[in-house]
């Protein structure tokens, strides 16, 4: 893992309105800041807890970073993604981690790229919104993404990561319990495109 990494903070009360909905969920919440973080690691070696797995439909296991987290987590994540039923192309859903260090895995599938007008941009997002939801529903705070669909799927990573990020500043603050963020990059050009956005990104302060 490179020690080079990008750092935000936000707090969870983005906008008036978004805390007010929060805190008429959980009632005598206090508002925890939600840390968004890009680094440059294998995600399988990271201890949160969920890391996100950028699958296709079946679930089955493939290459990638896919064929990494069934590797690291070992047979039972397979049996456990049997039952799963698959998942449409913009869901995502989740399994233990078993022999991660990650305590879960959430199983997303992007679109493959085309051309960019064939619904990839709004699919992508879902991925990310659904994932942050599914963390959420299952009481996680913590969560690493990789690049979904920016190896084999084609999605070229300067369009691909304005819209993890946009995806993430937006869904993420709805959802208090939810802190740390993590933006997984496997090499150093993806790594200094999310600095840039990250580097982009409002403070507290004016972020409220
Ligand atoms: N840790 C973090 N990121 C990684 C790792 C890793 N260990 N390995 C690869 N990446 P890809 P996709 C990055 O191809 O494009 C599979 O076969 C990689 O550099 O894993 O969504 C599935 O089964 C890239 O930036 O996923 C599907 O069939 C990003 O992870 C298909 O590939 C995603 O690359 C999904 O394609």
């Amino acid at each position: 893992a490179s020690a080079r990494s990008a750092t935000c903070t936000y707090s969870s009360a983005i906008r008036a309105d978004d805390n007010a909905r929060a805190r008429a969920r959980i009632p005598g919440l206090i508002a925890m800041p939600l840390h968004l973080r890009a680094i440059c690691a294998d995600i399988t070696t990271l201890a949160l807890d969920a890391i996100v797995n950028a699958a296709n439909s079946s679930l089955l296991g493939g290459g990638g970073v896919d064929g990494a987290i069934h590797r690291a987590a070992g047979p039972e994540l397979l049996r456990e993604c049997r039952l799963l039923d698959g998942c449409r192309v913009g869901d995502a859903k989740l399994t233990r981690g078993h022999r991660l260090p990650a305590r879960h895995v959430i199983h997303s599938v992007g679109p493959v790229w085309q051309d960019g007008r064939h619904g990839e941009p709004e699919l992508l997002a879902s991925c990310y919104r659904r994932c942050i939801e599914v963390a959420a529903a299952a009481g996680l705070s913590s969560i690493a993404f990789p690049g979904i669909s920016t190896g084999a799927y084609g999605y070229p990573v300067e369009l691909a990561a304005p819209i993890a990020v946009t995806s993430v500043r937006t869904a993420a603050p709805l959802h208090p319990g939810l802190t740390d963020v993590v933006f997984c990059c496997y090499s150093e050009q993806h790594l200094a495109i999310y600095q840039r956005l990250l580097d982009g990104c409002d403070t507290d302060s004016d972020a409220r």
